[in-house]
Protein backbone atom coordinates (compact mmCIF):
# COMPACT_ATOMS: atom_id res chain seq x y z
CA UNK A 1 0.00 0.00 0.00
CA UNK A 2 0.95 3.28 -0.48
CA UNK A 3 -1.43 5.76 -0.33
CA UNK A 4 -5.01 6.47 1.33
CA UNK A 5 -6.48 5.38 -1.86
CA UNK A 6 -5.00 1.80 -1.42
CA UNK A 7 -6.68 1.47 2.18
CA UNK A 8 -10.10 2.80 0.76
CA UNK A 9 -9.36 0.46 -1.81
CA UNK A 10 -8.86 -2.90 0.11
CA UNK A 11 -11.08 -1.82 2.61
CA UNK A 12 -13.68 -2.04 -0.41
CA UNK A 13 -12.19 -5.47 -1.67
CA UNK A 14 -12.71 -7.05 1.53
CA UNK A 15 -16.30 -5.41 2.69
CA UNK A 16 -17.66 -6.85 -0.40
CA UNK A 17 -17.24 -10.59 1.28
CA UNK A 18 -19.49 -11.85 3.53
CA UNK A 19 -19.43 -12.09 7.12
CA UNK A 20 -17.17 -9.32 7.52
CA UNK A 21 -17.44 -7.62 10.58
CA UNK A 22 -14.89 -4.62 9.97
CA UNK A 23 -12.10 -3.77 8.30
CA UNK A 24 -9.43 -1.28 9.06
CA UNK A 25 -6.24 -0.80 6.52
CA UNK A 26 -3.29 1.27 7.02
CA UNK A 27 -0.44 2.14 4.30
CA UNK A 28 2.25 3.77 6.53
CA UNK A 29 2.86 0.30 8.51
CA UNK A 30 1.37 -2.03 5.19
CA UNK A 31 -1.30 -3.79 7.94
CA UNK A 32 -4.93 -4.42 7.37
CA UNK A 33 -6.90 -5.54 10.22
CA UNK A 34 -10.22 -7.38 9.65
CA UNK A 35 -12.81 -8.72 12.08
CA UNK A 36 -14.94 -11.69 10.95
CA UNK A 37 -17.42 -14.32 11.51
CA UNK A 38 -15.45 -17.62 10.26
CA UNK A 39 -18.59 -19.57 9.71
CA UNK A 40 -19.28 -17.24 6.98
CA UNK A 41 -15.45 -16.45 5.71
CA UNK A 42 -11.91 -17.47 6.08
CA UNK A 43 -8.84 -15.96 5.83
CA UNK A 44 -8.29 -17.75 2.13
CA UNK A 45 -11.34 -15.89 1.05
CA UNK A 46 -10.05 -12.39 2.54
CA UNK A 47 -6.34 -12.82 1.08
CA UNK A 48 -8.14 -13.48 -2.49
CA UNK A 49 -9.89 -10.28 -2.16
CA UNK A 50 -6.89 -8.10 -1.39
CA UNK A 51 -4.82 -10.18 -3.71
CA UNK A 52 -7.40 -9.21 -6.37
CA UNK A 53 -7.33 -5.60 -6.17
CA UNK A 54 -3.30 -6.31 -6.77
CA UNK A 55 -1.96 -6.28 -2.96
CA UNK A 56 0.36 -8.61 -2.18
CA UNK A 57 -0.76 -10.47 0.93
CA UNK A 58 1.93 -12.02 3.57
CU1 LIG B 1 -2.43 4.04 -3.10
Amino acid sequence: MTCTDCEASIKKGVKELSGIDSVSANYKDSTAFVRFDSAKTNLKAISEAIAKRGYEVK
